[in-house]
This record gives C-alpha cells, structure tokens and sequence, in this order.
C-alpha cells in the first residue's frame, strides 16, 4: 500500500494530483502539504508545512509512514525574476531537502520514491527550437530554468550515487480550469479562457506567433501518475523526460477559440515575458518517455477549447494572475 505525500498541493498541480491520488489509493493514504490553510479539494489528510524546514518534513514522512512523495512547490518564470534568490532558494533546497530524507530512507531500507518537476524552461536560446530533442543543449536563461537544470542533474546525482528512486518529467506549459497558474510565462493560454468567456477581447503578452509546448491538466496528471507508478527498471533517465501534449501558439488559440465564441478578438501587446518566450521550444520529441513509460497524450486543441470553456470559472479582471 503507497503513502502518499504531496507538497504543494495547493498549487496548479497539486490540487488536480492529490485528487487523482485520492480516487486511485484512497482518500485516507495522500497527505496534502502546502503553506497556510487548507484547500478545499482534496486528501483527507494536510499538513501546514514549509518544505524548507527538512526535520518539520521528515517528521511527517514517519508519521504518515510515507512511501511516495511529489514535491511541487516552486516558483516559476515570472515570478522566480522578480526574486531570483528566493526562487534559487524554494527551488533547489527544497528539492534537496527531499533527495536527502530519501537518501537517508534509502539507506536505512525504507525508500521513498520521489517525483519533481522539471520544465521546458531548463532549455535555452542554444537548444534546438522544433521537436526539441531529450538530450541536447541547455543553456536556460532564467533562474526558474537554472534552477530546473541544476535539479534535473541532483536526481540523476541522487539517483547514480544513492540509488534514489526519484522521477521526473520536463512539463510543458499547463492549461488548467481549477486553480489560477502561479506566475509562469505560458499563463497567457489560460487567462485567455477568462477574457473570452467574459465577452472581452484579450491582450496578448506574447506575440502571435510564439508557439509553444503546452499540455492539458488531465494529459499531465496521466503522465505524472503513470512514471510513478511504472516498474524501476523502466526508468532509463533520472533527469527529467520530455513530455509533449500538443504545441500552439496565441493567433492558433484564437482561432481555436473563435470558432466555438464566434466575435472573440486577439491583440498584441509583448512584455518582458516575450524574452522568456522567445528561448523555449516550439516543440518536444517525446520518444523516449513513448517507449520507457508508454506516454501517449489524448487531447488535442479542439478538446481542450471544448473543455476550458465549458469548465473555466470566470474570475473578474482584477482579481488573481489570470486576468
Ligand atoms: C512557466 O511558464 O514558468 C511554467 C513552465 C513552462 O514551467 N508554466
């Protein structure tokens, strides 16, 4: 039986994960961790926990008897500039934190096996932009990049040195209706949703014809539950796998959207997150988590339109990152 711990499960991702978590090893078995109160979704178990005070999470670890844990809590793109040593400091100690309880756990016969998420920040302006392959340059420019790099190589360390059984997957930017993104460069793809179901057009901070890597929530759920739970020996790289869904860019979601909210209009306005942009890939090559893990996305632009706007709930401009 697997003992779930989800650390920032309040976040974009943790939300959706603890609740797939909870169908699949009941309630009972997925703790939720995040700082501050308590989310509404979720586990019947949370824990107000800093994922930088590493006695505070082992402690937990014990007490729940803990076999998994996902560590999600980060800063991303945006708002890892506007304070690039806070970001360097949540990114990389608290995913230290987890690989040395792991590896601590590891030794003693207690493992844990650990997911952390990767992005397609950890590329930079010398990685090749089409159909980016697993293995390449990485010359990220942002500290939420440097940071993903550094940490892809600790869990390839962590696993080469200590036998930690940690994954990881290279996310995509993130289309979701439950929980506003947290301060990325790909959130445009998702106020969009917002502007459009409020009858207004859309400011886009991107250009037209940025195309980037992006996935749908339950796509990226999928993904991440399925390399958890596949066997070890299928677990070629301890870095962090490419993953794809599906690659757009703004015009091409305009168009997707107009189609089902016909009058809805575009405009173009970039900001400092048109840099940011501009050193991602426009796609991924994703054959190895294919053939490793059996990785295969399900829903392509039009569902994903269908979905977003049948599901998104409209929050006024004003009011949160979305706008
Ligand atoms: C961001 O835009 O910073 C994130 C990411 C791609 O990791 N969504």
């Amino acid at each position: 039986m697997e003992r779930i711990l989800v650390i920032g499960a309040n976040g974009q991702i943790g939300n959706e994960l603890v609740v797939a978590l909870a169908l699949q090893h009941g309630a009972d078995n997925v703790i939720a961790a995040d700082l501050g109160p308590r989310n509404p979704f979720g586990a019947a178990h949370y824990e107000a926990i800093d994922v930088l005070d590493r006695r505070l999470v082992a402690r937990i670890i014990d007490t729940y008897g803990i076999t998994q844990v996902y560590q999600l809590a980060a800063l991303l793109s945006v708002t890892g500039e506007q304070d690039p040593l806070k970001a360097w400091s949540l990114n990389m100690d608290g995913l230290l934190n987890i690989l040395e309880i792991a590896r601590e756990r590891t030794a003693a016969g207690r493992p844990l096996r650990v997911f952390w998420p990767s992005s397609i920040a950890a590329f930079g302006p010398g990685t090749p932009q089409d159909n980016t392959p697993q293995q390449t340059v990485m010359d990220p420019t942002t500290i939420y990049g440097i940071s993903k790099l550094a940490g892809e190589r600790l869990c390839a360390y962590y696993f080469s040195k200590y036998g930690v059984d940690v994954r990881s997957i290279r996310y995509p930017g993130i289309i979701s209706f439950r929980s506003p993104p947290g301060g990325g460069t790909t959130d445009y793809a998702i106020a969009i949703f917002h502007a459009a179901l409020r009858d207004e057009p859309y400011q886009c901070y991107l250009l037209a014809d940025t195309t980037l890597p992006m996935i749908y929530m339950p796509d990226a759920i999928r993904a991440t539950i399925a390399l958890m739970d596949a066997p070890a020996e299928r677990i070629v790289i301890r870095a962090a796998y490419n993953v794809a869904g599906l690659s757009f860019n703004p015009a091409q979601l305009a168009v997707a959207i107009g189609q089902q909210r016909p009058g809805f209009e575009i405009s173009y306005a970039p900001d400092a997150r048109q840099a940011i942009a501009d050193t991602w890939p426009h796609s991924l090559d994703d054959a190895a988590a294919r053939s490793d893990w059996d990785w295969q996305p399900r829903i392509d632009l039009a569902a994903l339109v269908t979905d977003m706007l049948a599901n998104v709930v409209v929050v006024p401009r004003e009011v949160g990152q979305v706008a």
